[in-house]
This record gives C-alpha cells, structure tokens and sequence, in this order.
C-alpha cells in the first residue's frame, strides 16, 4: 500500500520511519517549501518520496494520506485536500476537539488516537513512550474495518486496536492531554515527573468536568477516577516524553490547548455547565503565552 504522510511533527514523522522501515512505500507531502519539508526527514537517514497535492489528486493507486497535524492547522489542510483522489483514504491524528467537527469532518475519514510518546530532537525524532494506538471511522457505522490498512499500520508501529466506537476513544485521549500537558508546561517538565508533583486533585477536577461535559454532549459516560487513572498511567509509560505542548511552546509554537481544555471550556459554557477548573488551567498557560 502507498503511504502519504502530512506533517513533518514527531508523530508524522515516527510514523514515516515506522512505515519505511516495514518496506512500505512512503512518501511526504509538500504543501508550502517542499525542498525544506522532503530535507527534514532525509535527515533522519532514510530517503523519502515527495509528492505534491496535484499529483496526490490524481492518485490511481491505493493510497492512504496520514494528516498527523495541529488541531488549528486541520480546517486550512482539509480545504487544501478536497481534491483528494477517488483512491485516496484519508487518516486524521491530531491532539484535542474542534468546535465544528460535524460540518468539517467527512464521514469517512479515519481517526488515529495514540498514547505513544515522540518528539523532535533537533533533526532526530525520539520515541520515548511506548503507548497504543486505536483506529476507527469518524462515524462510527460507516463501514467494515479496513482490514489492509489496519494490519499495516498495526505492524508499523503497534500495538493497534479497531474501535467501531472511536469517538469515545478520542474523548479519553483528549482528557489524557487535558490532565497530562499543560501541567507538563507549567512546571517544565516530563510527562513522567508529573507522578511526583501535589497535583492529582487538581487532575481529578479536571476529569470531573470532562466526564459531566462527555454525558451532556456524547451522552458517554466516563468515569472521572478511570480517566484520572488513564493519565497517570500514560504519564508513567511515557515518562521520559516531553508533552507535544512542552515541545511546541519551547520551539515557539502555538499550542493546542484552546482545542484541549479550552474545548471544554466552550463546549460546557454552550450547555449551561462551568469548568472552573479547565478554565483557570487554560488562563494561567495564556499567561505564559501558550
Ligand atoms: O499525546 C501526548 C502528547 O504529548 O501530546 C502524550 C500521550 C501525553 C504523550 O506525551
């Protein structure tokens, strides 16, 4: 099968390596400096393909487009991947919710929800946090699983689960980051170092809003202490990992939390509910300019 990986970020780019190195075909997609984009990764010691989005709308072999991007980068990338090939199935992995999945998201994509850990060093990408991955449609009846996909993306950087129910997948990583990163900002640290800090109450306070939130909106229920217990075991497992938000306010980059806590935020104040807790987090990493 064709790969085509969006994003040059450390779960892109783990993923690129990952799959080059089962013999799949890889290429990446240049979309603005295609000569910077296809350097970054030749640095990691393996060549990779560049393809471009008018070749990549003209695709005639299966090909499946892997988006591993920032939560504010998907509405603009999505407009640019309209013209997608018939061929083409798109895979979508990003941290966090958007307020307007229902009109952005087609039906058929795929979500990729991961709890491993990666970040760029310098030209090298670390994988400093075995996790596991699930992967399912945006809707949950769309379809049958993927089967080819499925087993080449699992072989490549396993273990991965299908989740006909992906979207309750998505709401258990997005408290896991909500609880894990931007904590890991505040006290500039790894994720693993979280374990050590007074901070557990204040994480469980933040799951209870979740959990509220999830019943209102999904009608999912969460269990505030199974979401709490889900964090620190992440944090654990991937405790030499330092957070993607750790790693882009040190690059200088924006961060995603207005579509991690700062969901909850908006989301609970639409129905009526307040999430005193995610707020005060979301305000205080406004203040350090995240
Ligand atoms: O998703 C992550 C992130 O950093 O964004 C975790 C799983 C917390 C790993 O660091």
């Amino acid at each position: 099968m064709n790969w085509v990986i969006v994003g040059q970020g450390a779960l892109g780019s783990l993923l690129a390596i990952k799959l080059q190195q089962q013999g799949q075909s890889v290429s990446i997609l240049t979309r603005n400096n295609g000569a910077a984009e296809a350097r970054q990764l030749a640095q990691q010691q393996l060549q990779f393909t560049t393809i471009t989005l008018q070749q990549l709308a003209l695709q005639a072999q299966p090909t499946t487009v892997i988006a591993a991007v920032k939560a504010y980068q998907l509405e603009a990338l999505l407009e640019q991947l309209s013209a997608l090939s018939a061929h083409c199935q798109l895979l979508l992995s990003y941290n966090g919710m958007l307020d307007n999945e229902a009109q952005l998201l087609p039906a058929n994509c795929l979500h990729w929800v991961t709890t491993h850990g990666a970040y760029r060093d310098g030209e090298q990408v670390r994988h400093a946090g075995l996790g596991q991955s699930w992967l399912g449609w945006h809707q949950a009846d769309y379809g049958a699983p993927p089967q080819a996909l499925l087993t080449e993306l699992g072989a490549a950087l396993p273990p991965l689960q299908w989740k006909a129910d992906i979207q309750r997948q998505r709401w258990h990583k997005l408290a896991i980051n909500c609880l894990i990163n931007p904590f890991t900002v505040l006290h500039n640290c790894r994720n693993g170092e979280l374990l050590n800090l007074p901070i557990s109450a204040a994480m469980l306070e933040l799951a209870s809003e979740i959990s509220v939130l999830a019943r209102q909106l999904q009608q999912l229920e969460l269990a505030p202490q199974q979401l709490l217990a889900e964090a620190l075991a992440v944090a654990e497992k991937t405790a030499n990992n330092r957070s993607s938000m750790l790693s882009d306010v040190l690059a200088g980059r924006p961060t995603e939390i207005a579509y991690l806590n700062g969901f909850v935020v908006r989301q609970s104040a639409k129905l009526g509910l307040t999430a005193s807790a995610n707020q005060r987090l979301w305000q205080q990493l406004q203040q350090r300019g995240a």
